[in-house]
C-alpha cells in the first residue's frame, strides 16, 4: 500500500542483519539442493552442523566447546532443564533439582520455558510452573530500588538469589537462569553491580549459571554475548533468534566444559534430542549469518558506533514530559512513560498509555513495542546513524502525539 515502515523491533528481536540479505537466502537454497535433511542422532551429523558447531565455539566465550542444537529458544531452555538435572544426577547429587529464575523473565512458551519464565499470566494457563522451579524478584530499579542508588540496588537484588538458595537449601539447587537484559519483560537493564554479584553467589554455592542469550546473543548488547557485557562466566547459554537472524528457525544450548565433561565422560547417552536438531538448512543459514555479522563488523558497529550513538539520542529524550526513564544497552532501548516525571508516578494501567503510543507509532511508520508503560526497541544491528536519526524523529513525533492525547483527556498529574 506504499507505506514505509521502520522496523525498530527487528521482527521479534531477531532480524539482526536486516531483511533481504542475499548470502543467507543463497545458503539456504544451496543446502536444500545439496542435502535438505539428515538427523543428528545415533552418531551421525551433517557438514553444516559440524561447521556451525566449530564456528559457535569460536565466537562464544572460551569455556564453550560443545553445542546441543534445537529448533527454538524454548526447546533450548527445555533442554537446559533436563541437562542440569542430568548433570547433578551423574555427580551423585540427584536432590539438586531446583532451578531459580526471576519474576517477569521470559524463557519461552513450552511447559519448561514458560515455567522458567516469570510471567504470571502465562503461569495461570496450563498449571504452571512445573515442580522444581522457583522465582525471585527482578532487578528493576523503578519497581524495587527507589531510594537506593542503582548500584546499591543491584547488590540488593542479586542477594535475593542468596536468600532463596538458603531458604531452599543449597544442596537442592541445581542452577540459576537469567537473561542478561530481560527483553520481553520490557528491556529491563540491570545495574552494573547485579551480574557480578550473581556470579559470586553461584560460585559460592557451586550452582550452575545459565545465561539465556536468545535476545542478547550475537551482538545485540555490543559484545558477542550479553554475559560478556555484564561480566559473567556462564556454564550454559541458550541461543536462537540472532543465530540465523530469524531467516529460518534454529536454537540451541552452548554447553560449557564443566558440564560437557561430566555429561560426556561420565554420563553415557543423554536421552534427548529433536528431529530438527542440527537441521542442515538451518545450520547453513546460521553459518552464512555469523560470517556476515563478522564481515560487516556488526558487533563492533554496535559497541563503538551505533550503540553509543543510540545511548546519546536516548539521553536527549529524558527532557520529554512523558518520559520517566530512558535507557539503552547496545541496540536495545526502553522509555518508561509516566504521569509525573519527578516522582515517576505511573499512569493508571487501565489507560493503556503504552498501547496509545504504539498506535501512533504504527500509524506513523514506526514499529516500537509497548510492554505495559515501557516503550521498547531493538533495531537491526545494521542500522546506521542516519537511520537512527530518522527513527528518533519518529519516536519524538509519536511521544508528542501521545502527550497531546494525555493532555486532552486530562490523564497527566
Ligand atoms: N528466551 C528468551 C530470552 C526469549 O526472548 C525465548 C527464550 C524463546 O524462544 P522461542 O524461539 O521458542 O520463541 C525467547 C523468545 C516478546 C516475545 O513479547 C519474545 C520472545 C518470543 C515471543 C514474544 O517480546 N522471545
Amino acid at each position: 500500500e506504499g507505506h514505509k515502515i521502520l522496523d525498530a523491533m527487528s521482527g521479534l528481536w531477531c532480524v539482526n542483519v536486516g531483511y533481504g540479505q542475499r548470502t543467507l537466502i543463497d545458503a539456504a537454497t544451496r543446502q536444500l539442493q545439496e542435502l535438505p535433511f539428515y538427523n543428528a542422532f545415533f552418531q551421525t551429523a551433517t557438514p553444516p552442523a559440524i561447521e556451525l558447531a566449530e564456528l559457535l565455539s569460536e565466537v562464544t566465550p572460551p569455556q564453550f566447546n560443545h553445542v546441543f542444537f534445537t529448533g527454538s529458544g524454548s526447546e533450548g531452555n527445555d533442554t537446559i532443564v533436563r541437562m542440569v538435572r542430568r548433570y547433578w544426577d551423574i555427580l551423585g547429587q540427584p536432590e539438586r533439582q531446583v532451578i531459580i529464575s526471576r519474576q517477569n523473565a521470559y524463557h519461552g512458551s513450552t511447559m519448561a520455558g514458560a515455567s522458567l519464565g516469570g510471567m504470571s499470566g502465562m503461569h495461570a494457563q496450563g498449571g504452571l510452573p512445573i515442580p522444581g522451579i522457583e522465582h525471585i524478584g527482578q532487578p528493576y530499579w523503578v519497581e524495587h530500588g527507589r531510594g537506593m542508588s542503582r548500584d546499591e540496588f543491584g547488590l540488593v537484588a542479586a542477594r535475593w538469589l542468596e536468600d532463596k538458595i538458603l531458604a531452599i537449601g543449597a544442596q537442592k539447587v541445581a542452577a540459576f537462569i537469567g537473561e542478561p537484559v530481560q527483553g520481553a519483560g520490557g528491556v529491563i537493564i540491570p545495574p552494573a553491580t547485579y551480574w557480578p554479584e550473581i556470579q559470586r553467589i553461584c560460585d559460592k554455592y557451586g550452582i550452575l549459571l545459565v545465561s539465556d542469550e536468545v535476545i542478547c546473543g550475537f551482538g545485540r548488547t555490543g559484545r558477542w554475548f550479553g554475559c560478556e557485557t555484564f561480566g559473567t562466566r556462564p556454564d550454559l547459554m541458550t541461543f536462537a533468534k540472532g543465530v540465523t537472524s530469524g531467516y529460518i528457525p534454529l536454537g540451541g544450548v552452548m554447553v560449557g566444559d564443566r558440564v560437557a565433561k561430566v555429561l560426556i565422560e561420565q554420563g553415557g547417552e543423554f536421552e534427548h534430542g529433536y528431529t530438527y536438531s542440527g537441521h542442515p538448512v538451518a545450520c547453513a543459514v546460521a553459518l552464512a549469518n555469523i560470517k556476515l555479522v563478522r564481515e560487516l563488523g556488526l558487533v563492533e558497529h554496535v559497541r563503538d558506533d551505533v550503540g553509543p550513538y543510540l545511548a546519546q539520542c536516548y539521553e536527549g529524550l529524558r527532557d520529554h514530559p512523558l518520559v520517566g526513564t530512558a535507557e539503552t544497552c547496545g541496540l536495545m532501548g526502553a522509555l518508561l512513560l509516566v504521569k509525573d516525571k519527578t516522582t515517576l508516578v505511573p499512569f493508571d494501567p487501565a489507560l493503556s498509555i503504552g498501547m496509545v503510543c504504539r498506535g501512533h507509532c504504527f500509524a506513523n511508520g514506526l514499529i516500537m513495542r509497548a510492554v505495559g508503560n515501557r516503550m521498547i526497541i531493538a533495531p537491526p544491528l545494521v542500522i546506521t546513524r542516519t537511520q537512527i536519526d530518522d527513527m528518533m524523529a519518529l519516536i519524538r513525533r509519536c511521544l508528542d502525539l501521545t502527550l497531546a492525547d494525555a493532555q486532552r483527556e486530562g490523564w497527566l498529574a
